[in-house]
């Protein structure tokens, strides 16, 4: 009955961690997946996600409405676009909860395909490989931009955000795209490049997008982990100051470390409060006829984080710990690299942001890597820093330096 079905080819992300799982070596290091590991190599949850958590306790949860958590979708308003912002006060930003950044992507994607079924979706080259997967899944076409550029890497540059981008090409890029279109954008913590735009470049970028009338979808999946949790906002405010289209799919995944809890929202930015309302209304009928409401445990824990002054400022505070530690684990790496590799510049280690390294590994020395020394990188090169640690780091680096000496 079902011989005519297509087998799945696998995930190159989570099929990976699967291997990973399976590998009986017992001295491997994961570094696939985007997920961040404390020193001990555990996935720890921040103390201010505990304490809300815990005052949350296990009890029977009612049903959330469609859109969610009323408390949440209003904390979460405030979290990316400042607690004052005009168009939160105005109730032009339509917000949902949803299932992750992941489930903000869908929702929003339906959306856009269901309203405005020509516009097509622009991805950065490269992007997480999801963005292409949820968006064609919703029935888009997807193309790339230009974006990363490979040449820089081993050059000496000036400005750490000036680094890595074609920005000439992407702009003209983006200057021959018609009406509506979608442009997916990554405010910060490039994945899987590390490589993001200055403010400057931004702001360059945001005015094409509104002279062209494009609709920028925004998502932030690691917001905290490139700079402040303000600047890491830097795009979507100013792209909502000057009144574009937003969408903004956001992810509670690695900053509150609620993988599994599945907490994210999508915002969006309507010219008017009637407008968000039909947009809210929309997205109400979409996630009702999908999956009804989204889990109340993730949202409330984190409404709990967030609408908690003290727990709140804790928790920017845990999330800023990570992005120092990930920082320390970029220094290491460029160090011990540059020591035993003088010749060559390692510096897009320590520039890059975030969670991880595009490292300019080919696909045989990330296979030499798992074959030969049972490190885990995607096949792409992208390396997770967050999964290095004072034990592994040495182990990392070296090997890293054996393959890149091929
Ligand atoms: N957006 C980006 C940019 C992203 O890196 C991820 C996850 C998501 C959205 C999904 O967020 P979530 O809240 O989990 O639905 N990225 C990591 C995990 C994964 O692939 O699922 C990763 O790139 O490893």
């Amino acid at each position: 009955m079902y011989q005519h079905v297509e087998a799945y080819a696998g995930d190159p992300i989570l099929s990976l961690v699967e291997t990973f799982k399976q590998d009986p070596r017992p001295n491997k290091i994961n570094l696939s997946i985007g997920i961040y590991f404390d020193n001990e190599g555990k996935m720890p949850l921040p103390e201010s996600v505990r304490v809300a958590s815990e005052r949350l306790g296990i009890k029977t949860q009612a049903y959330l409405p469609m859109e969610g958590h009323a408390g949440f979708r209003e904390q979460l308003g405030q979290l990316m676009l400042g607690a004052d912002n005009p168009a939160l006060q105005a109730k032009r930003v339509a917000v949902v909860q949803t299932l992750g950044g992941s489930g903000a992507l869908r929702l929003g994607a339906d959306f856009i395909h269901r309203w405005f079924p020509n516009a097509k979706l622009h991805v950065s080259d490269p992007t997480w490989d999801n963005h292409r997967g949820i968006f064609m899944g919703a029935g888009f076409t997807v193309q790339t931009y230009p974006y990363y550029d490979a040449a820089t890497i081993g050059v000496k540059f000036d400005e750490m955000c000036a680094y890595g981008v074609k920005f000439d090409e992407m702009c003209a890029y983006l200057q021959g795209l018609p009406e509506n279109d979608v442009v997916l954008l990554h405010p910060c913590c490039h994945n899987p490049t590390g490589v993001d735009l200055s403010v400057e470049q931004w702001d360059t970028v945001l005015k094409i997008v509104a002279e062209r009338k494009l609709i920028p979808f925004m998502d932030i999946a690691y917001m905290g982990f490139g700079d402040t949790f303000d600047s890491d906002a830097y795009a979507i405010r100013r792209a909502v100051d000057l009144n574009l289209p937003v969408f903004a799919s956001c992810s509670f995944s690695k900053n509150m470390s609620l993988y599994g809890q599945r907490t994210g929202g999508l915002l969006v930015l309507a010219p008017t409060a009637d407008e968000a309302e039909l947009i809210l209304g929309q997205m109400k009928l979409t996630v009702r006829r999908m999956y009804s409401s989204p889990p109340a445990q993730g949202g409330l824990t984190a409404y709990n984080v967030l609408s908690d002054a003290d727990l709140s400022a804790q928790w920017q505070n845990e999330v800023y710990e990570m992005r120092d530690r990930i920082r320390a684990m970029r220094q290491k790496l460029y160090d011990v690299l540059s020591a035993r590799q003088p010749e060559k510049d390692y510096s897009y280690f320590i520039r890059q942001r975030g969670m991880f390294s595009y490292t300019g590994l080919s696909v045989a020395q990330v296979h030499r890597l798992r074959d030969e020394f049972a490190i885990y990188v995607l096949d792409t090169g992208r390396l997770c820093i967050a999964g290095l640690n004072d034990s592994n780091i040495d182990t990392v680096a070296n090997a890293l330096a054996t393959v890149f000496a091929e």
